[in-house]
């Protein structure tokens, strides 16, 4: 498995306007400061999305194209960084926007193939994420969850957490990542592959 090549291809700003290449699209979505801009960047082990330690650091959705090789395949990605959302306290009319960007986003998108939900390993999923979450399934889009920062906690309380989500969401598709140390990094992009590619048979 190999990053052939990993950069910065264009923003959405307006999801009504986008023009579509034919490129299978992994979304990384969830709230602000998770850490989603890192995930991408630690995976493709280049710097190409705008990290912050202020949240909000992703003001657009932002997408990058990737080329790598996984099991003497070359194929192309398109990893998308959206905007986080409810690092403050999040007005009803500022959520709806959100889901709205997204939703056009999403549905107006054939070439989207999964939607990777990220949450901060330390926390609990609030009704707001399960709101999204709840969603996102509805969509019929493959779905994983990435439970990232797991630095900041000890092995055992990682795997209880992504037992106790897995069941919670029902799915298999979840990984346990750190940023920071490169914990999940092969794991993860195993799955993204193994999963795009047999999508495409
Ligand atoms: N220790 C640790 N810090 C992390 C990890 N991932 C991200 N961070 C830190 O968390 C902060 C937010 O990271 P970002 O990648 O900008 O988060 P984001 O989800 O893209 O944030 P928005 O664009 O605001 O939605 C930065 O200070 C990162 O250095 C991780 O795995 N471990
Ligand atoms: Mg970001």
């Amino acid at each position: 498995m190999k990053i052939l090549s990993a950069e910065y291809l264009t923003t959405i700003v307006t999801p009504e306007k986008r023009e579509f290449i034919k490129i299978p699209e992994v979304c990384f979505i969830g709230r602000s400061n998770v850490g989603k801009s890192s995930l991408i960047n630690r995976l493709v082990m280049r710097k190409i999305a705008r990290t912050s330690s202020t949240p909000g650091a992703t003001k657009a959705i932002n997408l990058f194209k990737i080329h790598y090789e996984f099991n003497e395949l070359r194929k192309w990605v398109i990893f998308s960084d959206f905007p986080g959302f409810g690092y403050a306290k999040v007005s009803k009319s500022t959520y709806r926007s959100w889901e709205s960007m997204i939703n056009t986003y999403i549905t107006k998108n054939p070439s989207i193939q999964r939607v990777t939900w990220i949450f901060d390993i330390r926390r609990d999923p609030d009704v707001l994420d399960k709101t999204v979450l709840e969603w996102i399934r509805h969509s019929q889009i493959p779905f994983s969850i990435i439970l990232t920062k797991s630095d900041k906690e000890n092995r055992s309380f990682g795997l209880g957490k992504k037992d106790k989500l897995g069941k919670e969401f029902q799915t298999n598709d979840i990984f346990i990542f750190s940023a920071k140390d490169g914990y999940g990094r092969e794991e993860v992009l195993s799955h993204f592959f193994t999963a795009l590619i047999k999508q495409e048979i």
